[in-house]
């Protein structure tokens, strides 16, 4: 068997699809794997793409790529898909939108499933941007479907968020504007060939200007993603951003990404030592009397986390 650790290091894309799902499958049966290649990590600029379904995420991360590469950066991408397992429909799209990129050696590309856990967020996602981290990516691009808190979701994750805007989407700007007002370190109003598109501007800037304070405030770019138009500038705003933000700011990021990683790790810890510590006999018990009303779960579950506490003393 090949050394998984050492041929992802080694930028190997089968290796890196291994892993990805070794980490997505059982987190546990990863550890060791993970911990080989942690020590070489935390080096690529992690961007997240968020915005609502069909806004032209990827057709824009298409574009962006086109545009690292000639820069000789190697790419790693993450789409992040909400939907059920049985539509499938957003994986679909993704892969359609970056296929051209499917035979170069130096983009590794990567559908993820988020169902099931807090906020859309896959699970292992944290894992994966370590793995592509490890295998040399310089590039890391996130793309989720913003829908309400997915959108914020992603700031854990990223050094840098783009949150995609479409003409139009005046009333949407209204309605999630704490959240994304918190989130954007660059606004993308994409689709900008639709005739809207002034007054979305427009309004867009309106709102920013009553949130932030001169150049605080987070840069609109202009993009028509299909014909690869303000892509360029986009990928500017971004090395611009980069270089103004102190290397405090992006590790700030890092730390994120590192914290929310532990908690989901120390939880899912937790949980397992406290399920393997009670039986399922007994577990059913607790349940019938919780059914009965003889007692709540908030006190069942004092009692058996406590018990693990017990235990370790
Ligand atoms: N007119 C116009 N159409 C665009 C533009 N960008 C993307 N599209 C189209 O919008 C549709 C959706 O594009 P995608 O790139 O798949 O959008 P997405 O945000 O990745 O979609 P999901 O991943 O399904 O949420 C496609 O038919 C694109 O060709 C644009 O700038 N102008
Ligand atoms: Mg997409």
């Amino acid at each position: 068997m090949m050394d998984l650790a050492q041929e992802l290091i080694k930028g190997n894309h089968r290796a890196i699809a291994r892993a990805i799902s070794l980490a997505e499958n059982n987190r546990s049966a990863a550890q060791e794997m993970m911990k080989k290649i942690f020590p070489g990590t935390g080096k690529s600029l992690v961007i997240g793409i968020t915005g609502p379904p069909g806004s032209g995420k990827s057709t824009l991360v298409d574009h962006m790529v086109v545009l690292l590469r000639k820069n000789g950066k190697k790419i790693g991408i993450i789409a992040v898909d909400p939907s059920s397992p049985f539509t499938g429909g957003a994986i679909l799209g993704d892969r359609i939108r970056m296929m051209r990129h499917s035979t170069d050696p130096d983009v590794f590309i990567r559908s993820m499933a988020a169902r099931g856990h807090l906020g859309g967020l896959a699970k292992a996602t944290g894992e994966a941007i370590t793995i592509l981290e490890a295998a040399g990516k310089d590039f890391i691009l996130v793309e989720t479907v913003g829908v309400g808190q997915d959108e914020v979701e992603i700031v854990k994750l990223a050094d840098i968020v783009l949150v995609i805007l479409i003409p139009g989407a005046g009333d949407e700007i209204q309605a999630f504007k704490a959240g994304i007002m918190e989130i954007a370190d660059i606004f993308v109003l994409n689709k900008a060939d639709s005739p809207d598109a002034e007054k979305t501007e427009r309004q867009l800037k309106a709102m920013l200007d009553l949130g932030f304070e001169g150049d605080t405030m987070p840069p609109v770019v202009k993009t028509v993603a299909t014909e690869g138009e303000g892509v360029e500038p986009l990928v500017n705003e971004i090395d611009k951003l980069v270089e103004s933000k102190s290397q405090e700011f992006i590790n700030s990021r890092k730390k994120r990404l590192i914290s929310w990683m532990l908690r989901d790790i120390i939880s899912e810890k937790i949980y397992q030592t406290v399920s393997q510590n009670i039986p399922e006999s007994e577990f059913e018990s607790l349940v019938e009397r919780i059914f009965k009303r003889e007692i709540d779960p908030y006190t069942v579950a004092d009692e058996i986390v406590g018990r693990l506490k017990k235990a370790k003393a």
